[in-house]
């Protein structure tokens, strides 16, 4: 609490929020403010929920139990039970509804994974809406996952890809998940050894883990922790899937510049905001952006402006260069400028409240997929079948809404955005290291990690919270890990917030220390870049987190070892959505030690926080580390990346 600054880090961010508070629009910063000026603590966020001691599963409850761990005004109102009434524990409360976190979360990259899968196979059988662009990529995942190509055609490959990952994803064969062997392959006996190995059929397994959360269902706290693990596997098996798909359908991200802060937004066109994660749809609204300008301009506008927020604005920025309006926290005042003629939706991180602010403006809320509606909703449902209608209608609405915006009612901030460079990912960085040795391209980059010119990788991920000062664990986690001489890779929000300070350019290498600087220089002149690479290499969205783990386990397979013996850490300071719980799960059972910031619902247990932050080390190689304050994160991130290098004699 005492880490909570009034002040915002971001201009743009601060400036909107005044003005939408004075148009009576009150934003995820605002709720948050009713909580943080409560007398004495009694109105901040339930004290049994914030750790994990409320249970409403059932009709016996809601139960909230007693215990050390609250704070005194919250144990005053406290019943003096420790049991549920079913009898749960503190400790099987706590794993329990940690579980259901994580349930939902991967549930969410699953159901991201099968509707990239569905246009993945409709791309196999030849659609016209989605032709293959990526052939090379298409040969390498057929490759790892073991399909002899030899006299093959295109599309018959395809079609055995997409087979394998509807396997994984709905199927209901036996064995491992086809996808994990291609990822993992050097830690899958670790993960058999903890009876965690992802198996084909995923959506089953979700049935179960969902069914053992049910009342009167699984309370062994050690076995729910357990299947945490077991569904964050699932989780970023479904992240990888999801990447190598859409690499497939839509290219292989290359380095390029781009740019991101509210101006991107522009007076003069058809402004189209794409928010959500799946770009199979960003993609194709931009592709008739592009198509229909001469309709914006019969409707008075200078042409159509397609800008992003969360992951599928991310994902048009990797490919195609499209800028960001802002990370997916500033949905509400990006939306809330005016400026905004169609605000195009498909999965996750939406908020509830694009409701009533566009209820107030003319900007359409345009829903496409069945699983998320909201009220006042424009539905388009976007569908394999028909996605070249459905991305065209939502142009042609946005176009319709353009001549309703009330001209007198926009606002911009007048703070400016910032520059960034993104389009990074284990192929970009393979690519440019064979220059420096063509046969053994990641060579030169573990040599660099053994010399100790590189001390080791972090990687930044996940949301951004209003419960801190937004940004800056992240801002200041990286200055600390660059001026050690950590090489950052970021993705998602934890990439966006980054790059709104300035981080994702080629000066900010002025962070880094000497000897890496000396390194983001010599990769950028080899890879033909006008200076240096940026210090924080940005790897893409939420589900592109998988890169970063392809990236880990191709240096595990390099070295011969398994991923929890390298000098790699992960973030996800600022963690809000059930999703970052499930990757941060999932990275941990591969071996990675992950970091999280804003306090996670788990106090009430001493014993399951012990579990994660300790115990795990003998089954995973890795553990949690929870800490809030920026400095003293980035100080056991690198304690932890020291401690690897020391254990492997470096
Ligand atoms: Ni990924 Fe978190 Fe952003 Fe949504 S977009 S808010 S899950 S990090
Ligand atoms: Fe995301």
């Amino acid at each position: 609490k005492e880490l909570r600054k009034k002040a915002f880090a971001d201009k743009q961010i601060e400036e909107t929020v005044d003005f939408l508070r004075q148009q009576g629009i009150e934003t995820v910063w605002g709720i948050q403010a009713a909580y943080d000026t409560s007398l004495f603590g009694l109105k901040d966020r339930c004290g049994f929920g914030s750790h994990g001691l409320c249970c409403r599963n059932c009709n016996l409850g809601p139960c909230r139990l007693d215990s050390e761990e609250l704070p005194l005004h919250t144990r005053l109102a406290a019943p003096k039970v420790k049991r549920s009434s079913c009898g749960k524990t503190a400790d099987n409360m706590v794993a329990g509804m940690f579980l259901q976190t994580v349930l939902r979360g991967t549930s969410s990259h699953l159901g991201h994974a099968i509707h990239v899968a569905k246009a993945f196979v409709a791309a196999a059988k030849g659609s016209e809406n989605f032709p293959i662009k990526d052939e090379a990529k298409l040969y390498a995942v057929a490759k790892e996952l073991g399909i002899n190509t030899d006299g093959m055609q295109m599309l018959d490959i395809a079609k055995e890809v997409g087979q394998k990952a509807m396997e994984d994803l709905v199927g209901q064969g036996e064995g491992p998940m086809n996808f994990a062997l291609a990822l993992a392959p050097k830690n899958i006996d670790k993960l058999a050894k903890a009876g965690i190995v992802p198996q084909k059929g995923a959506a089953e397994a979700i049935v179960q883990g969902i069914h053992s959360t049910a009342q009167g269902m699984m309370s062994s706290t050690d076995h729910l922790i357990m299947s945490c693990l077991k569904y964050g596997v699932i989780d970023v098996l479904a992240l990888y899937i999801s990447t190598q798909l859409q690499d497939i359908l839509l290219g292989v991200p290359t380095p390029k510049e781009s740019s991101i802060g509210m101006d991107a937004l522009d007076k003069d066109k058809v402004n189209i905001l794409v928010h959500g994660h799946v770009p199979v749809l960003s993609e194709m609204v931009v592709h008739f952006a592009n198509k229909l300008e001469d309709m914006a301009k019969e409707a008075g506008a200078k042409g159509i402006n397609v800008v992003g927020t969360c992951c599928t604005g991310t994902e048009v920025l990797m490919r195609l260069g499209i800028p960001m309006a802002g990370s997916t926290i500033m949905q509400e005042l990006v939306v809330g400028t005016g400026l905004v003629d169609a605000v195009c939706v498909d999965v996750q991180c939406v908020y509830p409240s694009l409701s009533s602010i566009t209820k107030g403006l003319h900007t359409r809320l345009i829903t496409t997929m069945p699983e998320l509606r909201m009220d006042n909703d424009t539905y388009i449902e976007f569908t394999p079948e028909n996605a070249h209608e459905s991305a065209r209608q939502i142009v042609e609405e946005a176009i319709k809404a353009y001549k309703d915006r009330l001209s007198d009612r926009v606002f911009l901030p007048k703070a400016k955005g910032h520059k960034l460079m993104g389009g990074f990912s284990t192929e970009v960085m393979i690519d440019v290291l064979k220059k420096l040795n063509a046969q053994q391209p990641l060579k030169p980059l573990v040599d660099l990690i053994v010399d100790g010119s590189i001390q080791g990788v972090a990687v930044l991920a996940g949301c951004l919270s209003s419960k801190i000062q937004t940004d800056m664990s992240f801002v200041i986690m990286a200055k600390e890990l660059l001026k050690n001489n950590v090489l950052v890779l970021a993705t998602g929000c934890a990439a966006t917030a980054c790059a709104r300070h300035g981080l994702l350019t080629g000066e900010a290498k002025k962070y880094a220390g000497d000897s890496l600087r000396g390194v983001l220089e010599t990769i950028g002149k080899t890879s033909g870049l006008n200076g240096s690479i940026p210090p924080i290499l940005h790897f893409g969205s939420c589900v592109d987190n998988s890169r970063c783990a392809v990236l880990a386990s191709a240096i595990a397979d390099y070295l011969n070892t398994s991923i929890d013996k390298l000098p790699l850490v992960a973030s996800a300071a600022e963690h809000v959505v059930e999703k970052a719980a499930a990757i941060y799960m999932g990275v941990m059972a591969l071996g990675i030690t992950t970091h999280i910031g804003v306090t996670p619902k788990l106090g009430g247990s001493p014993y399951v926080i012990d579990m994660l932050t300790n115990k795990l080390e003998s089954i995973t190689g890795s553990t949690l580390i929870i800490e809030i304050d920026p400095v003293e994160s980035a100080k056991k991130m690198i304690h932890h990346i020291q401690k690897k290098r020391r254990a492997l004699g470096i």
